[in-house]
């Protein structure tokens, strides 16, 4: 029986437990799994029986954790991993290799930003960077030798959108995979797949847990990549504990009435935004002022939680903004109940060259909100007192 999205994400992947009954899923915190005898561990490395080895290798709440998210994202299998980073290393790794090509959008995190011109080049894969919400770049940086097209969309921290679909029909023109990073949206505000993506991966560190307590990643795919990227997984070893798992699938839970809060929340403070006398500009991708906002409707099923503006006095007025809030906390990482407020030139991104944060659009004065679910009324009434000191 297919069910809508909300059920799937209460019911999705079957969790409750064969031997007790327990409707929560027991956290299987253990290292190892113990064989019967000695044929049974022969036949479970030699891939001849399913059944668990060891926890880096996989272990029950990780698979039910990754194969949740496959499902609710439309895709076939999953992997958890230990981070947000370590699912972006994995799915670069899994694609490319030495003397490989990639193409990673001029907006994204500030960490996978780092990992690809540090660490990723150091290895030998080549890279481009290009503004793909101008696709026709995508297709200028196309080369024989490109594995794979990496894009946030929304992209952390300006709001940029990208259009998936003009993307994915360009690479897979050449036979390149496109790999969407849904952390600002969920699936349940937005599927790639559905727009032909080939792979998805998230910080699940945000939204996915929603309270602020786990740091992880997912990587979501068809049988055959996620294989791959379960060799990857597995050799480097940033697999996820089963206890963060676990908290992760009890947060999980509740994610599509928390996403309809931070909705409802962001938008009306985003439309606050736009009228208050301190405020240059704001970037929301559902409010009409976005300059895509015709494909954000198209594409997304809400604005999600993330809004970054512009203070009228700059850098300065959007420090003396963040050191004068109550309610809002200031702290990176986004997607919690509470609301973060942070400055990403001097916080999420402040190791990248002046010139890469003109390229992105990250100006000094930016600010970034991710808004909670606290009352939004609140919410403003704490920004307006702070904007007023
Ligand atoms: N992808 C996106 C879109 C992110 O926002 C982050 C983290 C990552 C990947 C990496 O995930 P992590 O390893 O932290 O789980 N974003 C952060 C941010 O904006 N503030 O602090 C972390």
């Amino acid at each position: 029986m297919k069910y809508r999205i909300e059920t799937d994400i209460v019911h999705g992947v079957h969790q409750t437990d064969p031997q007790t009954g327990a409707l929560s899923m027991p956290i299987y915190q253990t290292s190892t799994f113990v064989f019967e005898n000695a044929e049974q561990g022969a036949r479970r490395f030699k891939g001849e029986e399913d059944g668990f080895i060891y926890t880096r290798l996989g272990n029950p709440n990780t698979n039910v954790l990754a194969q949740k998210i496959a499902v609710l994202e439309g895709y076939e299998a999953g992997i958890a991993t230990g981070s947000g980073m370590a699912a972006v290393a994995n799915v670069i790794l899994a694609t490319a290799q030495a003397g490989d090509h990639i193409i990673v959008d001029d907006t994204v995190y500030g960490g996978t930003h780092y990992l690809v011109e540090d660490d990723i080049r150091k290895i030998g894969i080549e890279v481009t960077r290009v503004d793909a919400s101008h696709p026709e770049q995508v297709a200028e940086a196309l080369q024989p030798n490109t594995r794979l097209v990496l894009i946030e969309t929304p992209a952390n921290p300006t709001l940029k959108l990208i259009d998936i679909q003009a993307v994915v029909d360009i690479a897979h023109a050449k036979n390149v995979l496109v790999c969407v990073d849904n952390t600002f949206l969920t699936p349940y505000l937005q599927r790639p797949k559905d727009f032909g993506a080939d792979i998805v991966l998230h910080s699940a560190t945000k939204y996915i847990s929603g309270h602020g307590d786990v740091v992880a990643g997912v990587v979501v795919g068809s049988k055959e990549f996620i294989q791959k990227a379960y060799k990857v997984s597995t050799h480097y070893g940033w697999s996820m504990s089963p206890f963060n798992a676990w908290l992760l699938l009890r947060g999980l839970k509740t994610l599509a009435v928390r996403m309809d809060r931070h909705n409802e929340n962001a938008l009306k403070i985003a439309r606050w935004l736009e009228t208050h006398p301190a405020v240059e500009r704001v970037y929301y991708p559902f409010l009409e002022s976005h300059p895509q906002y015709e494909l954000a409707k198209r594409q997304q099923k809400g604005g999600g939680g993330v809004i970054s503006f512009e203070m009228k006095g700059g850098y300065e007025a959007g420090k003396a903004l963040m050191d004068h809030v109550q309610l809002c906390t200031l702290a990176v990482s986004l997607g919690d109940c509470d609301t973060l407020i942070q400055h990403p030139a001097s916080m999420t991104h402040a190791g990248m060259s002046e010139a890469d944060l003109a390229e992105a659009h990250i100006t000094p004065g930016l600010v970034r909100l991710s808004v909670g679910i606290e009352n939004a009324d609140d919410l403003m009434e704490d920004l307006d007192r702070a904007m007023r000191q």
